[in-house]
């Protein structure tokens, strides 16, 4: 009998393995999906081959620094042979089976890129979460995922250790840092014994590979499910046509590794094209940092959030010297026109939008050399076929603005995620007709661009943020001066939009200095949910506009601070 593995998968064995050009295709569905995919063996593994073999030279996969003189460089062969050792520790050392889900709450640290590869390897199912997470955030993700393990660094496992006796099914603590800690597995000591062999599993290609959490207007946070192809295979034409990725590229997404868009910059896209991860460990950003590190390092390729190109233009960008940049990317957020513009003045630099979901990646993008239209977020990519719609599933001509919607066919498209686990109700609830709906609202123009008009609900889009207005009046609530809250976007020059809380106190603190009590509800919320959700503004009420039933009307707030009638 053969031994299930690398070796003998399907692809290796009968055929020649998948190539690039297959993923476009399949993209295309020009091809269709293989049963088996894994990307650790049917990608990564495929370009250590190629360095192996000699076909291409030793490449760099992955380039971290710290600003500080730290500083790690790894081959595509390296980040094998390394992640088949972090492989071991997940199985071996922490007795996880496939299929078992891992809550990994790292900062960018290069423990976080390894220990992702061997989740794959492994068939685990890999959530990451951002550090910015409180007690109540990881006790939700703990419980409601049924997580078996949780990999967490030294500035988290306090906080982890809070919650543990609720979390039944949690059976593994994995530490990384360089210290140990009573009840933490050491990642560290575990790593430098573990053994380099290691056969990839044989995951399915519909096989679950990843869960994100996702916030809503209501409730808490959903779990999105990814599989194997949805996230390994989908991102192949994204990383050439708007990422415009070779393998000497070296670029540099920004985002937290909490969010889809560090799978789609910093792993998925990237290492598809055999191109270079590059990662600063920033703690807090800094525009100076950022600007050293665009002027020091060989950067080809930079994304980030509009947030962030808004607050450089603020410097004098024409002072320096970008050493290798020639491909600026932005998206989570609108890009306005403004901004592009002045980018392009000072750098010299075009500024490529694309727009997409935790759900379904990137759907819309200006693809490198198609015309840019200022505060437009490009054409519909492939193999999305990207509508306007009204409540009613109909697409509106070309002008009206509407619902963005994705048409779909017999199948769910495989780069959809595969659901929100254990809620069918909100699963199907993405479904109108034979259209799934982003619940954006846009214009497509005669020319096919698409114009991002506003979120159809009360979620609030700050800094490249999805933020639930529940979440955070859910927080305020905790606060005796709170009696109740309505929590709506308020427009922002810098961060686009914020949260504005209108609070309703306490007869007790209806005579507080107003300035002392915001901040201190704003602490409030940054100590009670991830800080990144506060309120920026808080305006303090009598009452809030409510429907006959009761229900707070968020709209009329929200159309009063954007100034709508
Ligand atoms: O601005 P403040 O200083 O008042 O507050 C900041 C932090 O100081 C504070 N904070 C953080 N940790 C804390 C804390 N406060 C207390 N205790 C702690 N432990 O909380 C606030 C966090 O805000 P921030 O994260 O926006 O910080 P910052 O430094 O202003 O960063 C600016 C950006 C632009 C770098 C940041 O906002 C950012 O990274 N935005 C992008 C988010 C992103 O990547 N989104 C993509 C999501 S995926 C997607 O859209 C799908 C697309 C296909």
């Amino acid at each position: 009998a053969k031994p299930a593995g690398r070796h003998f998968h399907r692809n290796h064995q009968f055929c020649t393995p998948l190539t690039l050009a297959d993923f476009e295709a399949i993209n295309r569905c020009e091809k269709p999906l293989p049963k088996n995919f894994n990307f650790a063996g049917d990608v990564l593994d495929q370009w250590s081959q190629k360095e192996k073999s000699g076909e291409r030279p030793d490449s760099l996969a992955l380039w971290w620094v710290t600003g500080k003189g730290d500083e790690v460089k790894w081959s595509f062969r390296e980040l094998g042979s390394l992640s088949r050792k972090a492989a071991n520790v997940l199985t071996k050392s922490c007795g996880l089976q496939r299929g078992d889900r891992v809550a990994v709450i790292l900062p960018r640290i290069p423990e976080w890129w390894l220990i992702n590869v061997a989740c794959m390897r492994t068939g685990l199912v890999f959530m990451p979460g951002t550090i910015q997470l409180t007690r109540k955030d990881i006790l939700y993700r703990l419980q409601i995922s049924k997580a078996k393990c949780i990999v967490a660094s030294e500035e988290v496992a306090p906080t982890v250790e809070s919650v543990v006796s609720e979390c039944p099914n949690l059976k593994t603590k994995l530490l990384v840092s360089p210290q140990s800690q009573n009840g933490w597995l050491s990642f560290q000591e575990l790593f430098q014994s573990a053994s380099e062999e290691h056969s990839c599993v044989e995951t399915g290609s519909h096989e679950p590979m990843a869960i994100y959490f996702t916030s809503g207007t209501t409730g808490s946070p959903k779990m999105a499910q990814h599989s194997q192809s949805s996230l390994g295979i989908g991102y192949a034409l994204c990383g050439r046509y708007w990422l415009d990725l070779t393998s000497s590229d070296v670029m540099w997404n920004m985002s937290d590794t909490g969010w889809i868009k560090a799978a789609i910059g910093s792993v998925f896209s990237t290492w598809l094209r055999g191109a270079c991860v590059f990662v600063h460990r920033m703690a807090q950003f800094d525009t100076d940092t950022f600007l050293d590190t665009l002027t020091t390092y060989p950067i080809t390729t930079l994304c980030s959030a509009p947030t962030v190109y808004r607050m450089l233009v603020q410097k004098d960008l024409k002072r320096y010297n970008f050493k290798k940049l020639r491909h600026c990317l932005t998206g989570g957020e609108p890009l306005n026109p403004e901004v592009l513009e002045q980018w392009k003045a000072q750098t010299g630099l075009e500024l490529y939008e694309g727009y997409g979901q935790t759900e379904v990646g990137i759907i819309c993008a200006n693809s490198k050399g198609q015309e840019i239209k200022p505060g437009s977020m490009g054409k519909g990519v492939s193999p999305y076929d990207v509508q306007i719609i009204d409540e009613n599933g109909n697409i509106l001509p070309s002008g009206k603005e509407g619902e963005i919607a994705l048409r779909l066919q017999s199948t769910r498209p495989f780069c959809f995620f595969s659901e929100y686990v254990d809620n069918p109700e909100k699963t199907n609830a993405t479904i109108r007709r034979n259209f799934y709906v982003t619940g954006d609202r846009g214009v497509m123009d005669s020319d096919g661009y698409f114009w991002f008009v506003g979120r159809a609900d009360d979620v609030i889009i700050s800094s490249g943020y999805r933020i639930g207005p529940f979440e955070v009046e859910s927080a305020l609530i905790e606060h005796p001066a709170v009696v109740e809250s309505a929590v709506v976007s308020s427009p922002d020059p810098i961060r686009g939009e914020v949260v504005k809380a209108f609070v309703v106190l306490s007869a007790p603190f209806k005579s507080s200095n107003p300035e002392t009590l915001t901040i201190e509800l704003q602490d409030h919320v940054k100590k009670s949910t991830a800080p990144y959700k506060y309120p920026r503004k808080v305006e303090f009420v009598q009452e809030l506009p409510k429907t006959i039933t009761g229900k707070i009307k968020r709209n009329v707030l929200r159309d009063q601070e954007w100034g709508r009638a």
